[in-house]
């Protein structure tokens, strides 16, 4: 059955998605975290990037979440998405993020961060200087060299892009082996910041390797599957999570550039995680939320004016066309979007960011409804990503957006 687009009034009335920012579970949004503790006696405040992307952000929040320290958050903009702001760049000249602010003293560098917190608020487990973590932390560089040799290194030849493979493999095998160590799914027992340090890289080595590589990290390797299922089951890392989408598209400007090898899966992977479907991808193991749909559809209409606004098609074709692809995300009905609105409906679902706009299956529901919904307009493909910067994700509009 194909039915005509519910108004936004309409959509509004199915808006029910609601979450406490401030003292729910972890999100991307918020910019006060108080784990029922008064305002008055928060003593940090950690400045990440905005778009939630950041891997040295990732480890301190993660590590804030699981103390459950209260804390605000400034959100600063990396370079490749935009213009840094001036009031922070008085604060660190470098721009540099993450930096934090515990009771009134700047400090810049993740693992200094950590340090500090450890010494102000007790370890997480085991403290990062302890004989149980520092050989995690260097194994944990190991692996990071290791992938970028092989994720960044132009390929030459065959043989090279074999030796950098046979490289990361030989220290993933050193990781299995670390964690065949462990009693339990985690570097050591209880959870602790060792498992900390390795998930910001270990999430875009996931991403990054199944698609300019068809490399499926996390299916090739037991403990380490077991390893990212275990930390799928808190909700801190839910909160934080990001998708093989934005890393796949994100990681390009920041790394210097990835190089895709010429394996036929290769193509299939970066078809899959560009043009759907997005259900079943490796990038996410435990089951689907019950409010995926919905805390898609409270983000969209949280920005549909910005949406509207920054889309390159016409406003009126990206507003009927929106409201058919939400039509279709909260009924499963097929909704005929304006002709030419194909253009439109994927410039957005190649932008939709997690977790700075929404978790993961409230991201993969909002693709693959914009995908259905484009493809009754046509089979034309937006403008190609950039891969030198992501200026077409700069956050200016929407914050002037919730400015007024
Ligand atoms: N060694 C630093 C590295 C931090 C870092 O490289 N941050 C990058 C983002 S991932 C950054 O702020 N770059 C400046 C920018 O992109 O604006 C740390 O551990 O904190």
């Amino acid at each position: 059955m194909v039915m005509s687009p519910l108004s936004w009034s309409e959509l509004e009335a199915l808006n029910t998605f609601a979450l406490d920012l401030v003292q729910g579970p972890t999100n991307a949004q918020a910019n006060l975290r108080l784990f029922n503790q008064p305002e008055e006696t928060v003593r940090v405040t950690l400045y990440r990037d905005n778009h939630a992307w950041c891997p040295y952000c990732q480890k301190v929040w993660l590590w804030l979440e699981e103390k459950q320290i209260p804390y605000r958050v400034k959100k600063v903009t990396m370079f490749c998405y935009g213009d840094k702001e001036a009031w922070y760049r008085r604060q660190v000249p470098s721009g540099m993020l993450p930096a934090l602010e515990l009771d009134g003293r700047l400090i810049t560098e993740s693992d200094d961060i950590l340090l500090a917190l450890e010494q102000a608020f007790g370890p997480l487990g085991y403290g990062l200087e302890t004989p149980q973590v520092l050989p995690l932390r260097r194994l944990e560089r190991l692996l990071f060299r290791a992938w970028c040799q092989w994720l960044c290194t132009p390929t030459r030849s065959a043989r090279q892009e074999q030796n950098h493979q046979e490289q990361f493999l030989g220290v993933v095998a050193q990781v299995e082996a670390a964690l065949g160590q462990a009693p339990g799914p985690y570097f050591l027992e209880p959870f602790s910041s060792a498992d900390v340090i390795f998930t910001p890289y270990v999430e875009r080595m996931n991403a990054s390797l199944f698609y300019y590589k068809g490399y499926s990290l996390r299916e090739a390797n037991p403990r380490l599957g077991a390893w990212f299922e275990a930390m799928e089951t808190r909700s801190t890392y839910r909160g934080t999570q990001s998708d093989f989408h934005t890393h796949a598209h994100d990681l390009p400007p920041q790394m210097g550039g990835c190089w895709a090898n010429d394996n036929p899966q290769t193509l299939d992977c970066q078809r899959q995680v560009d043009q759907g479907p997005w259900l079943g991808l490796p990038d996410v193991g435990y089951v689907e939320p019950s409010t995926s749909r919905t805390e898609a559809l409270h983000r969209v209409l949280k920005h549909r004016h910005t949406l509207v606004q920054v889309n390159p098609a016409e406003n009126s074709m990206v507003e009927e066309a929106l409201r058919c692809a939400l039509t279709h995300l909260m009924t499963g009905l097929a909704c005929s979007p304006p002709p030419q609105s194909d253009l439109a409906l994927r410039y957005l679902r190649d932008r939709i960011s997690v977790p700075r706009d929404m978790s993961i299956y409230a991201a993969k529901r909002l693709r693959e409804s914009l995908e259905i919904t484009a493809a009754l307009a046509g089979d034309r493909q937006g403008p190609p990503i950039p891969t030198q910067h992501r200026r077409d994700q700069d956050p200016r509009p929407f914050r002037r957006s919730l400015a007024t």
